[in-house]
């Protein structure tokens, strides 16, 4: 039976989200239906909000969702009424990077991430006035007290562990962490720069720690952001404008220029400054969220001469069905505490949630449902 559910829906573009009941459709035939314990807030939901990427209006956003399987399609195997789950970005299942098992990089990423409804045109979700409300986004449209997601980007969680904590892992945590762990695999004794310490600054800087790299620095603007850097690893830390990348590579002893950078800030001059300050056979990733015409430079005799490299990274290069268990697993084990960068709020209290999020007040919101 469709199902009346609460929501936080955006009716314009840079609207605040309202508060409404809307009614959910049945999963159809791969799709699972989701009650979410919660849901994390992700810079990417000001991205869409803002309109820098262009989502269908009226739309319900949110994709960190977690929360328990509440009824699925006829379709859909390995998931049973009841499972614990969390929800990660939707790939097709059926073009060359998804069957390579790089389902970060699936053709059909945009239409199914960014289209705000399945690929028939349809959407999950109808308002009081029984208009369409647009759905799926990121395969989920998790800002509400239930979704409909994609039985491939449904990840079973076995574990015991608190399902409030698990949603961040289906985006930023992942961002970060998969970017060191699948991504740029750093060699041991190397070193990493990590530009901003936000979500996926610090899950980067955890990871890298997991990786056995020698020497972390983090950079950011803020003091109380680097403090928390240097507890989960950093073992250099730099005020952004207090010098530049470079003159940071030499003052933590990397005087050739880093092993590896992580640029998570989407600035085109720190990617500009990120490129020159790689040592040979250094490597850039790119894994911020960059605005359609932003170019980076780089001199080509000068990436060529030391086999330097500048690559592009979304969602950490992840197949969520294999690594968020992975992560889950380094937490439980006590190598990656994430759950240091999270602050919850009610549900009711998104805007609360967005705006710490946004001045960096919060790593890491996440909404709680019945909190
Ligand atoms: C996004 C960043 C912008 C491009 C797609 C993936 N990652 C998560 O929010
Ligand atoms: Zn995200």
């Amino acid at each position: 039976m469709p199902k009346s559910i609460t929501a936080a829906v955006q009716r314009e573009i840079g609207a605040p989200p309202v508060i409404e009941t809307l009614t959910i459709a049945e999963p159809q035939e791969d799709e699972v239906r989701i009650a979410l314990a919660a849901v994390g807030v992700c810079h990417t939901d000001m991205v869409m909000r803002d309109g820098h990427v262009p989502i269908p209006q009226p739309v319900v956003l949110g994709h960190e969702g977690a929360g328990i399987v509440d009824a699925i399609g006829p379709g859909v195997t390995g998931l049973a009424v009841g499972d614990k789950v969390v929800l990660s970005f939707d790939s097709c299942g059926h073009c060359p990077s998804c069957d390579d098992h790089e389902p970060a990089y699936c053709h059909n990423w945009f239409p199914l991430n960014f289209g705000g409804g399945r690929q028939d045109g349809s959407t999950a979700l109808t308002d009081e006035a029984g208009k369409p409300v647009h759905s799926h986004i990121f395969g989920q449209s998790s800002f509400a007290s239930h979704a409909i997601a994609h039985s491939r980007n449904v990840v079973k969680v076995e574990a015991d562990v608190p399902l409030e904590i698990l949603g961040p892992l289906g985006c930023g945590i992942q961002t970060g962490a998969g970017s060191v762990l699948n991504v740029l695999k750093p060699r041991r004794g190397s070193s990493m720069a990590v530009i901003g310490t936000g979500a996926v600054g610090l899950s980067a800087i955890m990871a890298a720690g997991i990786a056995g790299v020698e020497t972390v620095v983090a950079i950011d603007l803020k003091a109380d952001r680097l403090a928390l850097a240097r507890q989960l690893g950093a073992t250099h830390s730099f005020k952004a404008d207090e010098g530049s990348v470079a003159e940071f590579a030499t003052a933590a002893g990397c005087t050739a220029g880093f092993d590896y950078i992580i640029d998570t800030t989407g600035i085109p001059a720190v990617c500009n400054a990120a490129i020159s300050s790689l040592g040979p056979r250094g490597e850039l990733a790119l894994v911020g969220a960059y605005p359609p015409g932003m170019n980076v430079e780089a001199e080509a005799s000068f990436l060529m001469s030391g086999g330097r490299v500048v690559r592009g990274v979304v969602e950490g290069g992840a197949d969520p069905q294999t690594f968020i268990p992975e992560l889950i697993e380094h937490y439980l084990a006590g190598r990656f505490p994430f759950d240091r960068l999270i602050e919850y709020f009610a549900f009711d209290d998104i805007a609360e949630a967005i705006s710490a999020g946004e001045s960096g007040k919060v790593v890491k919101p996440v909404l709680r449902f019945n909190a």
